[in-house]
This record gives structure tokens, sequence and C-alpha cells, in this order.
């Protein structure tokens, strides 16, 4: 036990400790920073306790350095302009390094580039790494970050160290994990997972810094060790990239850990949606990057009755209990959105969510103090001038965006308006079904329902979208993003549809599994579907469904869709049911064949036999019809 106000005069090596006391870490993390401290040979190092003392003082630096404004019209809320080529997350420089190929990636066809994961050998990660990692940190302070995924000392949580030269890191950390001197407590002398980030911009600096973002994307790297548990990110400030708890480790690396301990780690959120009749559920949805689980966790019912409450937006651990309820966590303490489309008719809850205490990365800027984007034209005081993310004047109309694409918000979780009294349980939440989705713009019907458990395993392992702004991806081409986790996915993909095969047992619950499409289009490129808070019509269908109904559904070849007017229209107008829901053969022949050379040529010997088989089922179901 030491004095609060004792002044702690240390050193590791020359390298002075600016905060906190290194000599009371738990062993294992005094040897890890140590080593971290030596290789990127940093000015300082300040050990993070989370308090609010230190976000002021982070913040300040920030705002004194010039990478955040404050936003006068809230309560400490912050507008944060990242340097233009650090924007979103660079799957092209992210890997799996493992010592056999195989565990990372599946056996792809000779000559086909692989898209689920890409994996490089240790040899060649260590050249790469060699050319980066050394004195990176010089000239910088290296924060050392306590964080825990989960509820402290929850036992489905999980406990990571990040050290990183960014102090815009630590603030988001602070906010989408729980940092707290607590996890040095509940760790002990056990193993953690070992997050080191770097901007990779030593002083004095080699490359011009734009917007006071210190960064490094021609040098852009992100390498997940899953076999030692250990991440490591180099260049970019940026979400996915740099908060390496998010999907570096609670999808990547977390997958690969649920794998060998027999649960789950999936990009999905988790809702509870209580009935009229004051049933209360929790379902999990699946879909890509920038696809609609922050807006459907988050949904403000357009149908009387309803009330939903949010468990979390994006990230999912779930585990089956000692009864056989599968229940969920969600491990992230904040939400990382995206901002454009939000609005108060939209997503309510969120814009509530963040009206203090948030970051705005990318966002446009009102002259009144506010944040902009497309989709608060309404909302936003008409005339007032606005400066948008590249910090140039805009106005409606302007040929250029106001806000980038992929801008997000980060706020704490615990101000959403609707969070659940239980997002924080240490048990986690019952979940009753799993959904899937993506942007399917023609073909595919509002809502369907699996066969079976490993017919559901089929459905996920077909999720398709259109490309989205979250990634360097462009245009509007269709990309197979199977069970929404193609960019996350932390091992084989083929064994990664076993494990979810193999987690079907008799004492177990399953949940159902459903697909669920918001985004079909009429022949003018119109949604057929109004979507957000109207959504809540397709989830009351699927807890009709949960809890036995079987006079709403009819059997197809793609599984269970709605009968003719089961889906509660009441209100809405203009709704071609008949076009939402129809079937067209030709687009499913096609669409069946796609998806069955899809995964011959990505999954390859990977595949479990089962789902090439359901495939063709399906196919020959068609032919039939
Ligand atoms: P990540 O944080 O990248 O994982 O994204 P997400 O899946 O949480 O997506 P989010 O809810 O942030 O939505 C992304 C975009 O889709 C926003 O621009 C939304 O306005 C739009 N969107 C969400 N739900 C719907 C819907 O029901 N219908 C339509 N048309 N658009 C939607
Ligand atoms: C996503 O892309 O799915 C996100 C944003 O949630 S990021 O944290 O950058 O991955
Ligand atoms: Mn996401």
């Amino acid at each position: 036990v030491y004095e609060v106000h004792e002044i702690v005069v240390q050193k590791i090596g020359h390298v002075p400790v600016a905060k906190g006391d290194f000599n009371h870490l738990p062993r294992k993390v005094k040897t890890f920073v140590a080593h971290c401290v030596q290789l990127c040979k940093p000015r300082g190092i300040y050990i993070c306790d989370g308090d609010q003392a230190e976000a002021d003082e982070i913040i300040h630096k920030l705002l004194e350095r010039g990478t955040l404004t404050r936003l006068t019209k809230y309560q400490n809320n912050y507008l944060c302009r990242t340097d233009p080529a650090d924007v979103a997350r660079v799957e092209s420089k992210t890997f799996i390094v493992t010592e056999n190929k195989y565990d990372s990636v599946p056996h792809v066809r000779e000559g086909v580039s692989g898209t689920l994961g890409a994996w490089l050998s240790p040899e060649d990660t260590k050249e790469e790494l060699d050319q980066r990692f050394p004195g990176c940190m010089a000239g910088r302070m290296m924060y050392i970050i306590p964080f825990s995924m989960g509820p402290v000392g929850s036992p489905l949580s999980k406990i990571g160290v990040q050290v990183t030269d960014s102090n815009y890191v630590l603030l988001c950390m602070r906010t989408m994990t729980r940092v707290t001197p607590r996890v040095w407590e509940v760790l002990g002398d056990s193993d953690f997972v070992k997050c080191i980030h770097s901007l990779g911009c030593p002083r004095p600096v080699q490359r011009r810094v734009k917007n006071h973002w210190p960064c490094n994307p021609e040098k852009v790297m992100i390498v997940h060790f899953p076999e030692q548990r250990k991440i490591k990110s180099f260049g970019s400030g940026y979400g996915g990239n740099s908060l390496l708890g998010k999907k570096c480790f609670a999808l990547r690396i977390a997958s690969v850990i649920a794998r060998d301990e027999g649960w789950m780690a999936e990009h999905m959120l988790i809702m509870s949606i209580t009935t009229p009749k004051n049933k209360e559920f929790f379902v999990a949805a699946a879909f890509p990057s920038a696809c609609g689980k922050t807006n459907l966790a988050m949904l403000n019912p357009s149908l009387p009755g309803f009330r939903i409450q949010c468990v979390g937006d994006d990230i999912a651990w779930m585990k089956f209990d000692d009864s056989g309820v599968l229940h969920g966590i969600n491990p992230e303490a904040g939400f990382f959105g995206v901002a454009p489309g939000t609005n108060m008719k939209t997503n309510p809850n969120a814009m509530l969510s963040f009206q203090a205490n948030s970051i705005f990365t990318n966002v446009a800027e009102t002259a009144d103090g506010g944040y902009f984007w497309e989709g608060l034209e309404d909302e936003t005081p008409k005339g007032i001038g606005i400066i948008d993310w590249l910090g140039n004047p805009w106005h409606p109309g302007c040929v250029g965006k106001a806000a980038h694409p992929n801008s997000r918000f980060t706020a704490p979780a615990s101000q959403c308006p609707i969070i659940h009294p239980k997002w924080e349980d240490p048990k986690g939440v019952p979940i009753s079904a799993l959904i899937f989705g993506g942007r399917r713009p023609v073909g595919v019907p509002l809502v369907f329902e699996s066969k079976s458990w490993a017919h559901g395993v089929l459905i996920g392992a077909c999720v398709k979208s259109e490309a989205t702004a979250a990634a360097e991806h462009q245009g509007k081409n269709i990309m197979h993003d199977p069970m929404a986790m193609r960019p996350f996915m932390g091992y084989n993909f083929g064994h990664y549809l076993q494990h979810w095969l193999d987690l079907e047992k008799p004492d177990r619950q399953m949940p159902k599994i459903f697909h669920v499409n918001w985004f079909r289009v009429d022949s003018k490129g119109q949604f057929l579907w109004p979507g957000f808070g109207d959504n809540i019509r397709v989830l009351d269908w699927i807890l009709r469904r949960c809890e036995g109904d079987n006079s709403i559904a009819e059997e197809t070849p793609i599984g269970y869709v709605p009968k003719k007017g089961t889906i509660d229209l009441s209100g809405l107008e203009g709704i071609n049911e008949d076009e939402l829901f129809s079937l067209p053969k030709h687009y499913w022949l096609d669409d069946t064949r796609e998806s069955k050379r899809f995964l011959e040529d990505q999954v390859g010997i990977d595949t479990p036999s089962i789902i090439f088989k359901l495939l063709d089922e399906q196919e020959e179901a068609f032919n039939k019809c």
C-alpha cells in the first residue's frame, strides 16, 4: 500500500515513469511493459488509472495541440479531424500470424486470392515489424492502459493491457472499455492479451503531420498472434485499427479463445424486446459493418406496446450455461457508431447517448459549436455556417460530403436512455434468437427463418452485403461477408463453421436463426421497406416464431417466410408485400450456385460437408419450383 500523494520516482532503464507506480504492477505486466519500453524507446511511461482527472488532463493536452476542438453546444463533447489518409480500417494490412498457415486461413482454391482473413508467417512478420517498431515512440509518451472487456471480474470477461503512444486512443479506450486499476487486482499473476499500438511517428517526425494527427499510412500494419494472445498495430490512430480492445481483441483474438473454450465471439448487437404482453426476449444480430446494428440495437418501436432496451451494439460474447441456455454479454463499455444517417427520427436513443462526454471523429462542425453530418439537415439551424470534416467551408449542395461517410461518435453506453439494467450483469442475458442480415438490394426477402441450427449456420455463411465505408473498399459491389465476420476472423473460417455446428447439443436450447434485409429496392432504386423504427414489425414476427406460432410461416427452399398478412403493417401505407417477399427463382438459383462457388473457392476442403449438402438441397428445391 502506498500513499496517493507520494511522488514515486521510477525509471525503467533510462525512461522515467511520469505517472503511476511501476513496482506495484502485476509481475507479468512489468515484464511486458519493460519489453515495450526497450523496443519502442518512448520518452516516458504513463500508467493509466482511468479516473476523471486523467481524462481532463489528456483532453487538455489534445485541445492545446489542436487534435481536439471543443463542441461548445454540449457538455464535454469534442471534435477530432484525422489525417484524411487515416479514416477507416485497413483490411489489406491486417494479418493473422500462426506457425501453421491453415490455422489462420482456409485452403483457398489455387489461383484465387483469399478474402476470409490474411495469414503472415512468423518469419515475414518479424521482418516487417523489425522495420517498424524499434524506436517508434521516440520523443513520445507511452501510455499503459489496463482494460477489461466485459464487466470487471465477470466470468465471461477478459483482460487486456494496451500500450500506445496516442492519447486520442487512450481517451477512446476509456469510453469503449473499462479502464480501471481494479483490472490489476483481478489480473494478479494471470495472463492477459498483450496489445501494442504505435502511431508510427517517432520524433523528430519524418513526414508532415496533417490536422495534428500523427500517423504513418504507408506503413500501416495490424498483426494478431492468437497463439500468444498478442496484437501489434502500427501506423494508424483510427478506430478498429487502434482501439485494440474492439475488433482486434474482442473478435479476432477472442474468436480463437472462444473456440478453445467452447463459446462464441461474434460481430453482433444484443437487444431486449418486451412485447405488449409484457414478455421479455433478448436477441443478438450480426450485420456487416455499417449495415444497421447500432440502429437496430437502439430501435424506437413504431408499434405501440413494445419496449426496446439495448445491451450492446457491435460485439457479443456468448456461452451456453449449465442449463443449456445461451447467455451473452457486451464486452464493450461504449458505442463507436456511424454518425451519418443518425438523427432524431432514425435513432433518437443514439442522439441522446452523445449529448455529453463524447468524441466525434471526422464529422462537420456548425458555427454554433455543434456537430453536423448527412442526415441532420432538418435538425440544424437553416443557413448556419458549416465547416466540413476536412476543415473547409461547406453548405448544402456542395460537391463533397460534410462528414466522412465513416465518421463516428464515441459515447459511453451508460448514457444511452434505453440501456438495459442488466447490460453489465456478469452472467449475461439469455439469447432466444440470432439474426443475420446485410444490404441486399435485390432478391432477398425482408425476413426468413432457418429450418434447423445447421441450416442457420449455412444462412450465416452465405451473408453478403453491398460494400460500405467502414473499410477501404470502393463502390457498390456486393461482397461476401459470412457471419458478418469476414474482416474479423481470427482463425480458419472452415473451422469456425465447424465450431458453430458443434455448439448444437441435445441438452441445449438452441436459439432460432433468422435472416433479415432492410435494404431491398424497387425498380426505381427506392427502398421497399421503411426500416429503422418499423423494423419492430419484423422483430414481432420473429418473436412470435420463437414462441412457437406455426400458423404464421410457410416453408420455402430458403427456409420459413412469413405467410402473407402475418407481419403487422398497421399504420403503414404503400408497402408492396409481394415485391418485398418474392423469391425470384432464377435469382436464387444463381445465388445458390454462386454461394457454393464462393465456399468452394474460399473455404475449400475446410468447409463442413453438411454445408454443401444443404446448398445442394436448396438448389434442387428451387429447380423443382
Ligand atoms: P458498424 O459500427 O460499422 O459495425 O455499423 P452498424 O452495423 O452498427 O451500422 P449502423 O446502425 O451504424 O448503420 C449504418 C448505416 O445504415 C447508417 O447510415 C444508417 O442510417 C443506415 N441504416 C441503419 N438501419 C437502417 C434501416 O433499417 N434502413 C435503412 N434504409 N438504413 C438503415
Ligand atoms: C466496424 O467497422 O464494424 C466498426 C468500426 O464497428 S471499427 O471499430 O473501426 O471496426
Ligand atoms: Mn462493427
